[in-house]
């Protein structure tokens, strides 16, 4: 059971985009951030966006001045106050060798805990030799042997060498094999119909046609916005092949026989064999493979994502004024691919070139393009697993644990500017207030063809309320539209502060109003840092340490609240599932200081009615087995423990459970006769008589004359072989069972409206984590599944007492 993986229940646009990040299709976000990153080629303009979670904080400075800038009013001398920042501090080397590695993990001392695992990796882990191994596993551990045999454990190697942060060289060698384009299309010919008769379409526009009607019945598909931005672009795509019927109207279209189409597909999928589903996955892994991994200096490397995303209808998260507009099919000609000079070119899809062939040895990325939409720059990267991503989360966790140093002088300036007589120090003061306490992004400027989301600096009187003495509400959209309603108490001067510059940008606001009484007035008048760009705040903050961004205090607070909290809830004495609990709790609470929401899953009442299904199932489990200890001893009905009714187990429901249990007894036993023969087929056996199955099912037949019998007797007939032993041992394992569900229900519940994913994977220390695993003997892979436990193998070394 994994109660980590939150976003499995994340509605499918909003997991794309996850998986998206994950994948490591963005922007690296650990890159410094006043140079201009070497990874993002300049001759592209880059939206102020990254599809990356939240590489926004560290855009560059360059790139924010290609933007429209906020105007700088009354800055006289508003860069002199850099000079009295003190010199950042000497930014301590990493120093993860080995020998300081173990010397931070000691064993405990009481010796009840000398566990195998400490110092290995995960990887070698979990493997007794003394477990018997089928033929399979014995292979399966071979391969598994052999693959980490190739895994680069940089995290031993004495010098760090090619951290990916810099813009040093990360490789003499690389060579991959390109990127996977989605087939071709392929029309299917189903005519929609246009005023009510039957059209004839052009292979595109059936294509792009075929992309709304698969959404027709969908939020999407309703949504005004989504049609209106859809059909501008389909009207494009069937101008261009003058074949097409003239369309004009989009209410006159009917998609219907085309979403028709496809719900039959649905159905025929369904109905493919289990051969056959696995002849279409091989084809597809056979397509695959060859992009599976990269070579870096020799070494073998899983690349993260590198299909090309095929084309669709955009849909974006919130209100985004672009869902439904055309994302394009993106060809060989747009993408470049980064390989080294003796690498070989792997060949394009027949009938294509490449758009360039780069040979960047600063880069990280190995194939590159802009994606049509928002004008995203997309790139392929090695996997999570890889090392240049883990060197560069390791660095990322490393400045958090820096920027732990170096806090209480940051808030002793920050405290004593906030009264400083220069506004914009005051305003960065301000600013940087919000970033330490509020755990805000640092925000940056934006289109005006983007959703309108804010962060701290782009924050406008409009978001904030103030209430005296010192509350400030907050309610703003955030990155990703996600709505940042918040109330705090704040430090008076901020709450001062806070209030001029609401009333400053009010007056500017009227100002502005009264010269152009008829016009629209920018909303970027109301700005309350209107002296404050966020690349001067990370200017600033780079003054105090290289790289320290918004995002480096997002991560230290995160980690450091994870840290505190787990500490503060998890109790050696109970169960793993209540550890688990106080684990997910602490994760909710850094979750939720992140602004990490999200609505409910679509499923999740149903989710809740099944877990409580399952409760109840396993309360009729163990009233049976209490009533088979009174007919074995009858004195058990006068102790307490015992005697006590299942409260919540109405007699109309245990009827009806009753019949399921039957019926899938029924069931097991008609497959089980099936599969029999099925091997005995198979095998040229003689099949076994239809009157061998129909014996079986007497017996079920007899179970259920037994439970109607008992449902009138209250009384329960144990197992020949059963013994009040047994069944009281039974009885705990019961006792325990409905703990952990319960456990579980509790956890679901208060997970509803809020994505853990995104801090664990990116904010939380993982070695956090993990020495709180060894600390009290939880198993890794409850708290991290697959995707992080490769991705956080380097954190696997730290000791049960490791402190971030
Ligand atoms: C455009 O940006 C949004 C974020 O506002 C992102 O969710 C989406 O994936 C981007 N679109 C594409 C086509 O990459
Ligand atoms: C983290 O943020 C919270 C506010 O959300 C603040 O109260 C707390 O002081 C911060 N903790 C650290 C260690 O920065
Ligand atoms: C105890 O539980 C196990 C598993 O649920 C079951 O197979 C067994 O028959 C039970 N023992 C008795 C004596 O009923
Ligand atoms: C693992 O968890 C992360 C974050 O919690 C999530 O984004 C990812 O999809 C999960 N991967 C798998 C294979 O479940
Ligand atoms: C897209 C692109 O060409 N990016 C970079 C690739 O590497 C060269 C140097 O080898 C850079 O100049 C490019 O900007």
């Amino acid at each position: 059971m994994h109660m980590s993986d939150s976003e499995d229940e994340l509605p499918l646009s909003q997991r794309a985009a996850i998986n998206n990040n994950l994948s490591g299709l963005a922007l690296p976000n650990t890159t410094p951030s006043i140079p201009v990153k070497k990874e993002e080629p300049s001759d592209y303009v880059i939206t102020a966006k990254a599809s990356d979670e939240d590489s926004d904080d560290d855009m560059p400075l360059a790139q924010r001045l290609n933007g429209r800038s906020i105007k700088r009013t009354g800055s006289v001398k508003s860069e002199s106050d850099d000079d009295e920042i003190p010199l950042a501090k000497k930014r301590k080397k990493l120093s993860l060798n080995k020998s300081k590695v173990k010397k931070e993990s000691p064993l405990p001392s009481n010796g009840k805990r000398k566990k195998e695992s400490d110092d290995k990796p995960l990887a070698k882990r979990g493997k007794k030799e003394s477990t018997p191994l089928t033929s399979t596993a014995a292979k399966k551990a071979k391969i598994k042997e052999e693959q980490e045999a190739e895994i680069y454990k940089w995290w031993e190697e004495q010098e760090q060498k090619g951290m990916a942060e810099d813009d040093t060289i990360k490789w003499t060698k690389l060579e991959h094999n390109g990127v996977l384009f989605p087939p071709d299309y392929v029309p299917h010919g189903v005519k929609m119909k246009y005023d009510g008769k039957p059209i004839t379409l052009s292979p595109e526009a059936e294509e792009v046609a075929s992309f709304y009607a698969a959404l027709l019945e969908t939020d999407h598909g309703k949504n005004p916005t989504f049609q209106k931005n859809f059909f501008n672009d389909w009207l494009k795509i069937l101008k261009k092949d003058p074949q097409n019927p003239k369309i004009t109207s989009f209410e006159k279209c009917d998609f219907r026989p085309i979403w028709e189409k496809f719900e039959r597909d649905k159905e025929k999928k369904k109905q493919l064999t289990k051969e056959e589903k696995l002849k279409i996955k091989q084809e597809k892994d056979k397509l695959e493979e060859p992009f599976l991994y990269a070579y870096v200096d020799n070494r073998k490397e899983k690349v993260g994502n590198f299909r090309i995303e095929p084309p669709g209808l955009f849909r974006g998260r919130g209100a985004h004024p672009k869902t439904g507009m055309l994302k394009q099919r993106v060809l060989p000609e747009q993408v470049t691919l980064n390989l080294s000079k003796d690498a070989k070119v792997p060949p394009a899809p027949p009938g294509h070139k490449w758009a360039k062939i780069v040979h960047d040895q600063t880069a990280t990325w190995l194939a590159t393009w802009k994606e049509n939409v928002n004008g995203t720059i997309k790139y392929v990267f090695l996997a999570q697993s890889s090392a240049w991503k883990g060197q560069s989360d390791m660095q990322k966790f490393e400045k958090a644990r820096e920027l732990k140093g170096l806090v209480s002088k940051i808030r002793k300036d920050y405290t004593s500017h906030l009264k400083d007589q220069n506004r914009l120090t005051r305003q960065r003061a301000t600013a940087m207030y919000l970033i330490d306490r509020l755990a805000l992004r640092a925000g940056n400027e934006k289109g005006d063809d983007e959703a309108d989301t804010v962060g701290c600096c782009s924050l406008r009187a409009e978001h904030i309320e103030l209430e005296s003495p010192n509350t400030l509400h907050f309610d703003f959209l955030g990155k990703d539209s996600i709505r940042y309603v918040n109330s705090v108490a704040v430090e008076t001067q901020v709450f001062k502060n806070i209030k001029q510059f609401k009333a400053d940008a009010l007056k500017r606001y009227a100002e502005a109003k009264k010269q152009h009484p008829k016009g629209e007035v920018d909303p970027l008048v109301t700005s309350l840092f209107d002296d404050l760009s966020t690349g001067a705040l990370n200017k600033h903050l780079n003054n105090y340490m290289k790289g320290l961004s918004a995002k480096v205090f997002r991560t230290y607070n995160a980690s450091h609240t994870f840290q505190k909290q787990l500490e503060k809830l998890t109790n050696k004495e109970e169960s793993i599932p209540d550890k688990m609990l106080s684990f997910n709790r602490a994760n909710r609470d850094v979750a939720v200081l992140c602004n990490h929401q999200r609505a409910a899953p679509k499923g999740h009442e149903q989710q809740m009615g099944r877990i409580q299904d399952r409760i109840r199932a396993l309360k009729y489990q163990r009233m049976k087995c209490r009533k088979q200890i009174f007919e074995l001893d009858a004195k058990y009905k006068k102790i307490a423990e015992y005697a006590q009714a299942e409260s919540d187990l109405e007699d109309d429901w245990i009827a009806e459970h009753e019949e399921m249990l039957i019926n899938k007894e029924r069931e097991r036993i008609k497959n089980k006769f099936a599969k029999q023969n099925e091997k005995r087929k198979e095998a040229k056996e003689p099949l076994l008589p239809e009157s061998q199955l129909k014996d079986d099912l007497k017996a079920v037949d007899e179970m259920a004359k037994r439970l109607a019998k008992e449902r009138k007797t209250g009384r329960s007939e144990p197992k020949p072989s059963a013994t009040v032993e047994k069944l009281i041992n039974n009885l705990s394992k019961l006792d325990q069972r409905i703990a952990a569900v319960k456990v579980q229900a509790t956890d679901k519940e208060e997970n509803k409206e809020i994505a853990l994913g995104t801090s664990k994977m990116n904010y939380i220390d993982p070695r956090i984590s993990i020495s709180w695993c060894k600390k009290y003997e939880v198993p890794v892979e409850k708290v991290f599944n697959k995707t992080l436990l490769e991705k956080f193998r380097w954190a696997q070394t730290v000791g049960p007492n490791w402190k971030f």
